[in-house]
């Protein structure tokens, strides 16, 4: 395989969606509601993941695609190529915002993460990574990220999860949000993987993210030194809904034995 030529390519069709979806924003946006009332998806979503998988089945017949909305393949193994995709990450920002969302897409072989991306559209920032190469954000390199401590991070995380809810102990969570210095939530899992991976916060934690939401941040991040595992300390499985954390290596370890405790 050669990942450069990938790497241009995914490139392309990114910059390529990403001008699709700035372009929707002159069109009427149809909204609809998956899951639950707050879980929203419009056509726009679907146009992109179509888009995207309609080219990377023509040229790269080979290879499985798992996107959000289900137009792609029923994967249940890592084996071979498998493209990640969520074509709109952060879809309440898209529709209440028109900004603060992303394209999320990692390129796995066997399991292991080569290519990955996240793209702000409406900053036309694009974040990207190839396994051992470095992560960038645009043409610009991201440095290692240094140590820090609990007390001087800022911890990306939801009010939903300081709130009491049927996921994690709260208050270990409130004693979190009381050490550190501050709080962020953005809304998009992506972003915030990469606000991670820029030192912008030092850890973003959720209760229940996607193969298409992690995949593509995993790899960015991981190059800068950043670890993601589930909030079990155990590796992402790529397979299904499940908890997360992304964080600064020097205290990854620390918010799961102190702080971050989930429900029996
Ligand atoms: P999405 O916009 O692609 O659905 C919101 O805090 C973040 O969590 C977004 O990245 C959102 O991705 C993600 N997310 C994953 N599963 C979700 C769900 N069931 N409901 C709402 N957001 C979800
Ligand atoms: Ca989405």
């Amino acid at each position: 395989m050669n990942w450069g030529a990938m790497d241009r390519y995914a490139k392309s069709l990114i910059k390529e969606a990403g001008h699709h979806i700035k372009h929707s924003f002159f069109t009427e946006i149809e909204i609809s509601s998956k899951s639950s009332a707050n879980d929203l998806v419009t056509n726009i979503d679907r146009e992109i993941e179509q888009f995207f998988i309609t080219r990377i089945r023509r040229d790269f017949p080979n290879h499985r695609i798992m996107g959000e909305e289900g137009f792609g393949d029923e994967i249940q193994s890592l084996n071979g190529v498998i493209w990640f995709l969520d074509p709109i990450d952060g879809t309440m920002n898209f529709i209440h915002q028109k900004r603060n969302f992303a394209i999320s897409l990692g390129i796995y072989i066997d399991g292991i993460g080569m290519l990955g991306y996240v793209y702000d559209v409406m900053a036309d920032d694009l974040y990207s990574a190839m396994k051992d190469e470095g992560a960038y954000l645009n043409d610009i390199r991201l440095p290692q990220l240094t140590d820090t401590t609990i007390e001087e991070s800022i911890i990306g995380v939801n009010a939903s999860w300081i709130a009491p809810n049927r996921y994690v102990e709260n208050n270990p969570m409130i004693e979190l949000v009381n050490t550190c210095r501050g709080t962020r939530s953005y809304g998009s899992a992506a972003l915030e993987m990469t606000h991670v991976a820029t030192g912008r916060v030092d850890v973003y934690v959720s209760m229940r993210l996607s193969p298409w939401d992690i995949a593509g941040g995993m790899i960015i991040a991981g190059e800068v030194g950043a670890i993601s595992s589930t909030l079990n300390g155990e590796q992402s499985s790529l397979l299904e809904q499940e908890t997360f954390i992304v964080s600064n290596a020097s205290i990854h370890s620390q918010l799961l034995e102190d702080f971050i405790v989930l429900k029996k």
